[in-house]
């Protein structure tokens, strides 16, 4: 098999990767180890920056995001059992974020690409990424049993954290950053009305709680629990007690409960591989970095490296010149570093550590009272919520 860009992962950097190079008439082949049925209901990601709506809707893939999407323009910061709102158009000039989940745009992009696109190959998983350093890189497969050979322009590592392509990079180019958190996330799927209608990020003495939401219909919520944690070992009762305790306020708000329908831990991590290419080989989203959840950005920060690589291999295409893909990690990881820095404030704003000391509990309520009483520090914190602009 033979194609331009040869594109590891179907998750969202894989898949608008894809599209965006369709639509510039650049071909490519997806290669996805996983079934569509996995890759289509795997929970991950909530909320959709502005920059990346207007990508998808520039994309062509926004359709049923603007009918089922719901814009939000703002937060709430819950701590001391007082409520602060942080109102994100009024600070940074008219932006909000959307609540449309990865789970949508997965499935959106992958009735496209099926539809419209170049091969999509499911249950196709990449073994190796070879000769990144001469003219024709090749990606051996297994696609059902079968072993194959796909030759290509350009390869796109989109295979995530746990992905195959990162490991092509020699020993002596690669730089990795990393922090893990000695606590995790454990998440759940409810029937239940969302019991506000903005996300509310709570800080406790207990440990921190999100509460977040799929539809007007269906509740996403989470717990901060020890590192390694197991889901079954919380009942649902015992999920429901904690999250009323760390979400409790002074005034009437209630938390509905309902019928629990999925139930999962998510360790916490920041992680940035430098530098994002290596020859023919470019890393995108999970591939190359990774967030805490606390800050909403890994889907964000992948499509905004999936469109910076598009433009870029665009523009050789169009002009020759190689000098958008040799800026390529460079442009990508200054934003990825603002994320980075963002993701881990937010964290260490909000999360209690197993050794936390009263002082180091005084020190996030004055971060906190510092947010809800200057507008310059909600403002940073609305700017980097909403995202900083797609370079
Ligand atoms: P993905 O989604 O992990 O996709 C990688 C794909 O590659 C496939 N793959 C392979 N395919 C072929 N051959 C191989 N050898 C392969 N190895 C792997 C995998 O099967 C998979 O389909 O990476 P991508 O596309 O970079 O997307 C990144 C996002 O998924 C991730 O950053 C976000 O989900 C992070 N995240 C959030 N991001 C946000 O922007 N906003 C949020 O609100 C948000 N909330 C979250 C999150 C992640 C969470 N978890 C579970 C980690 C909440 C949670 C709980
Ligand atoms: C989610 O709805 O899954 C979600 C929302 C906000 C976050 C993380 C996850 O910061």
């Amino acid at each position: 098999m033979r194609t331009t860009v040869g594109i590891i992962g179907a998750g969202p950097a894989g898949l608008l990767l894809a599209r965006l190079l369709r639509r510039a008439g650049i071909e490519s082949v997806v290669l996805e180890s996983r079934d569509r049925a996995y890759v289509e209901r795997r929970q991950r990601a909530g909320i959709l920056e502005q920059g990346t709506v207007d990508v998808l809707r520039a994309a062509g893939a926004g359709e049923r995001m603007d009918r089922e999407g719901l814009r939000h323009d703002g937060i709430e910061l819950r701590f001391d059992r007082r409520r602060h709102r942080v109102d994100f158009p009024g600070l940074t000039g008219g932006r909000s974020v959307t609540v449309y989940a990865q789970t949508e745009v997965c499935k959106d992009l992958i009735a496209l690409q099926l539809e419209e696109g170049g091969p999509l190959l499911f249950e196709a998983e990449a073994l190796v990424v070879e000769g990144a350093e001469g003219d024709r890189p090749r990606i051996p497969f297994r696609h059902q049993g079968r072993e194959d050979v796909l030759e290509c322009e350009y390869v796109v590592g989109c295979d995530g954290f746990w992905g195959v392509a990162r490991k092509a990079f020699p020993d002596g180019i690669s730089r990795v950053f990393e922090r893990s958190y000695p606590y995790a996330w454990l998440g759940i799927l409810a029937d239940v009305a969302p019991s506000h209608d903005e996300l509310v990020y709570a800080r406790h003495e207990r440990g921190f709680a999100l509460l977040s939401m799929r539809s007007p219909a269906v509740s996403r919520l989470y717990l901060q629990v020890p590192a390694g944690t197991e889901a079954g070992q919380w009942d649902d009762k015992e999920i429901w007690e904690e999250l009323e305790r760390r979400l409790e306020t002074d005034d009437d708000w209630r938390l509905e409960r309902g019928p629990i329908t999925q139930k999962s831990v998510t360790p916490m991590r920041s992680f940035v591989h430098e530098p994002m290419r290596h020859g023919r080989l470019f890393l995108a989203g999970d591939a190359a970095h990774i967030v805490p959840p606390t800050g909403a950005k890994g889907l964000n920060l992948a499509a905004g490296d999936v469109v910076t690589l598009a433009r870029a291999l665009v523009h050789e295409r169009e002009t020759g010149s190689p000098e958008l893909l040799d800026a390529y990690s460079a442009t990508c990881l200054r934003r990825v570093w603002q994320a980075e820095r963002f993701s881990y404030d937010m964290t260490t704003l909000l999360h209690r550590a197993p050794d936390a000391t009263p002082f180091d509990a005084r020190l996030q309520l004055a971060r906190l009272e510092r947010i809800a009483s200057s507008r310059a520090a909600e403002t940073d914190l609305a700017e980097a919520y909403t995202g900083f602009p797609l370079a």
